[in-house]
């Protein structure tokens, strides 16, 4: 089974509130389908989330009475979101289902309290694919907490032992230094966990509330340290997840599965 997050700077355009990139949707799909493989889906929420997340401080838990309508707000817009990738996943016969985090996880202090696994065992069972999403969900001591998609990946990742883990992105992978910054940066093609606290990574220069680049290392550090190998693919670049999903040669960077 494949563990794949498709990232919110590949469906949405980060910058702009609300704009879903129904092309690059349409094209990761149709790989998807064609590469015909049991998997479970997280999507980031990108600009339907990320942006109201931050004006209405989302990340610090409940502060004041008003963060309840941010909260109400951003719940149905990252719904929308999963809406949107779903009607894509659909358009191609992939029988998606939603699992929406606000109603499957819950947090304490910022961290995975409770997630519903059997209800994505059941889903795998009947030969479904599940799709999970970046979202806001209750916490015991904060009110409410952000969840973002890379925290589901790790606590996924943890539970069903994929046989490999993919992030897709919006960079080929992962650089020497920031390429948005830095021309010499080259792209690192094979590494192992050790090495991953070397790289520099890429800002973020749109409102990300949960850590951009520099928080997705961190979980596909945990990741890998049970064996599990992870994928980093650009998303924009047609056939390439196709291809690594069926064992061909296309860019990437892996990042080896093994205890540091
Ligand atoms: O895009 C963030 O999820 P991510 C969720 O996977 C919200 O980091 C609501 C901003």
């Amino acid at each position: 089974m494949y563990l794949i997050k498709l990232g919110g700077s590949v469906i949405t355009e980060k910058a702009k509130r609300y704009t879903f990139r129904t092309k690059v949707m349409d094209h990761l799909a149709r790989e998807l389908k064609k590469a015909s493989q049991d998997m479970i889906i997280v999507h980031g929420a990108g600009s339907f989330g990320h942006i109201l997340a931050k004006e209405h401080d989302l990340d610090k838990g409940y502060k004041q009475d008003t963060q309840r309508f941010g909260f109400a707000k951003t719940q149905a817009k990252v719904q929308q979101l999963n809406n949107l990738v779903l009607d894509a996943l659909h358009n191609y016969n992939i029988v998606a289902v939603s699992l929406p985090p606000h109603s499957t996880v819950t947090f304490n202090n910022h961290a995975i309290k409770y997630i519903d696994y059997t209800l994505f065992e059941r889903y795998l069972e009947e030969e479904f694919t599940p799709v999970t999403f970046g979202d806001v969900v209750l916490d015991d001591s904060r009110g409410f907490s952000i969840c973002s998609g890379d925290v589901l990946m790790q606590a996924l990742a943890t539970h069903f032992k994929p046989e490999k883990v993919m992030f897709v992105i919006d960079e080929d992978g992962l650089y020497t230094a920031n390429p948005k910054l830095d021309k010499k940066a080259t792209l690192v093609t094979s590494l192992t966990t050790q090495e991953l606290t070397t790289l520099s990574t890429a800002a973020d220069t749109h409102a990300d509330v949960t850590k951009g680049m520099g928080g997705k290392l961190s979980v596909i550090k945990t990741i890998a340290n049970q064996g599990i190998d992870t994928m980093l693919v650009n998303g924009n670049k047609p056939e390439r997840i196709y291809r690594l999903l069926v064992g061909e040669e296309a860019k990437h960077t892996l990042i080896h599965g093994g205890k540091t």
